[in-house]
């Protein structure tokens, strides 16, 4: 039954996955082939559990990103309120600059607990830096192009600009026509708005900036369904004959305790596109191909702290150093330099590597309540856990990591990154500079949080809510 109401942010941006999903899955059949495949694997899984689909949380099958990539300052602005009216916000920033791509984005999502809980769904949306375009002549080219560009309807427009004054003035209907509207920038168009012969010589400055400049709409490259098992959807890709990306991106397999975000993807398609002639008419234009959307598949774990992501990061740095001197897979080293990293909850937990949400347990009575401000002082959180009057569970990491993102755009370039690539990368992710995100903030207008401050904020909260309960000044 639905009783919310149809202009509420989650509601919006359920409806809207839900359509995305679907227009996806007519535009890349592959697309929906994959969605089986996780749905086939996560059964098997649970089966062996012993358990069925209603033992997940309600959003595990709904949890999924997708990405995009703009090409002006003004479509940027555009998409930020468009998103910000289905209840995303931006959330973290990343420079695609280290791995050479002349683009900087965000992650749109939800951020609160509860929107997470309804739908997590985000966007990872990048936009195109002329001024990192090497060529000048390519750099007016694209922009030339894309100031002619309107990715956004009229109509889609007024509503916005209604969503965003007066809410009480929009009914179910206009609801319905906003998700139409949008659902118009997301559609890909095998119709380039240029020549070939433009086409050929955007793409040779960048593959991206093609991608970018030479169509009518910000087509979704790629929707990412969860999954339980990411190793098992693997193998199933590659079994079905999918043509599936050599590695899987992010921490190990065969952690107990997951971390972070594990990623895989199907290598994007070969698509035959129709080019303009050279008066611009569509008709006589050229045939060709272009290669851009993929189906991608997430594995995701527990949000780490500070600590937690230095001690990723620093094991993944060494991990990459040492592929040249052993000349093998980097998830063969990964699998050994992790062993660093602890794999057991309460471990994690109180060497301040993961995040928690606390809440007080099940059954605890008013009694056990109030007897707990009788313990001797200092209380701690690890004592209430001890004596079961409080219970803890990991916090979901709903962000992106920078090195993965790397890789799942460069496998989709039809190349995968060199050895020399990996090591600048892993060398600037730790020293960006902090130009490109200002100069994303003040374009979006709102600062943009670091995303590991956003899951200490909900740690934080769970120990108030939980101290608040016992009658504590603080655990
Ligand atoms: C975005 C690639 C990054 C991820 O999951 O890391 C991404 C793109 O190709 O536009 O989606
Ligand atoms: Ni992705």
């Amino acid at each position: 039954i639905e009783t919310a109401s149809p202009w509420d942010p989650d509601h919006l941006r359920s409806r809207f996955v839900r359509a995305l999903s679907d227009m996806y899955k007519t535009e890349v059949p592959l697309y929906g082939q994959l969605v089986d495949i996780v749905r086939g694997v996560d059964n098997c899984i649970l089966a062996a559990r012993g358990q069925s689909v209603d033992h997940l949380p309600k959003r595990h099958h709904l949890e999924r990103h997708g990405a995009i990539r703009l090409g002006t300052q003004h479509e940027m602005r555009m998409i930020s309120r468009l998103f910000g009216i289905m209840g995303m916000y931006p959330v973290g920033y990343y420079d695609l600059k280290m791995v050479g791509f002349p683009l900087h984005g965000t992650a749109f999502r939800p951020t609160s607990e509860e929107s997470l809980r309804k739908n997590p769904f985000r966007v990872f949306t990048t936009v195109l830096r002329p001024d990192l375009i090497t060529s000048s002549s390519v750099r007016k080219t694209a922009t030339d192009i894309l100031s002619r560009r309107t990715l956004f309807s009229s109509r889609l427009c007024e509503l916005m600009d209604v969503a965003e004054t007066d809410k009480s003035d929009l009914t179910a209907n206009d609801a319905d026509e906003l998700i139409t509207e949008a659902l118009k920038v997301f559609k890909w168009h095998s119709r380039s708005t240029v020549p070939l012969e433009t086409y050929l010589s955007l793409k040779q400055e960048h593959p991206m900036v093609a991608d970018i400049v030479c169509f009518p709409s910000a087509h979704i490259n790629h929707l990412t369904p969860r999954t339980l098992d990411i190793d098992a959807v693997q193998a199933e890709m590659i079994a079905q004959g999918l043509p599936a990306k050599e590695s899987i991106e992010g921490p190990p397999a065969g952690r107990k305790c997951e971390i972070l975000l594990r990623q895989t993807s199907f290598k994007a398609l070969e698509e035959r596109v129709v080019f303009t002639d050279h008066d611009g008419s569509p008709d006589g234009g050229k045939n060709g191909t272009h290669t851009a959307r993929f189906g991608e598949v997430e594995q995701r774990g527990a949000a780490v702290t500070r600590k937690g992501r230095e001690l990723y990061d620093r094991l993944l740095t060494s991990a990459i150093s040492l592929v040249e001197t052993y000349q093998c897979a980097l998830s063969d080293i990964l699998t050994e330099t992790f062993r660093e990293y602890p794999d057991d909850w309460t471990e994690l937990r109180r060497q301040g590597l993961v995040y928690f949400r606390y809440r007080v347990a099940p059954g605890v009575t008013r009694d056990q309540l109030n007897a707990v401000p009788l313990l001797k002082p200092p209380i701690h959180m690890e004592q209430l856990l001890q004596i079961g009057l409080v219970e803890c569970e990991p916090i979901t990491y709903e962000d992106f990591l920078p090195f993965s993102a790397a890789g799942i755009f460069t496998s989709n370039l039809g190349a995968e990154p060199t050895r020399e690539g990996d090591e600048i990368t892993q060398r600037k992710l730790q020293h960006t500079d902090s130009s490109g995100r200002e100069e994303l903030e003040r374009l979006l207008n709102r600062a943009i949080p670091n995303e590991i401050v956003l899951y200490e904020e909900l740690q934080n909260t769970s120990v108030k809510e939980c101290a608040t309960l016992f009658g504590l000044e603080e655990v």
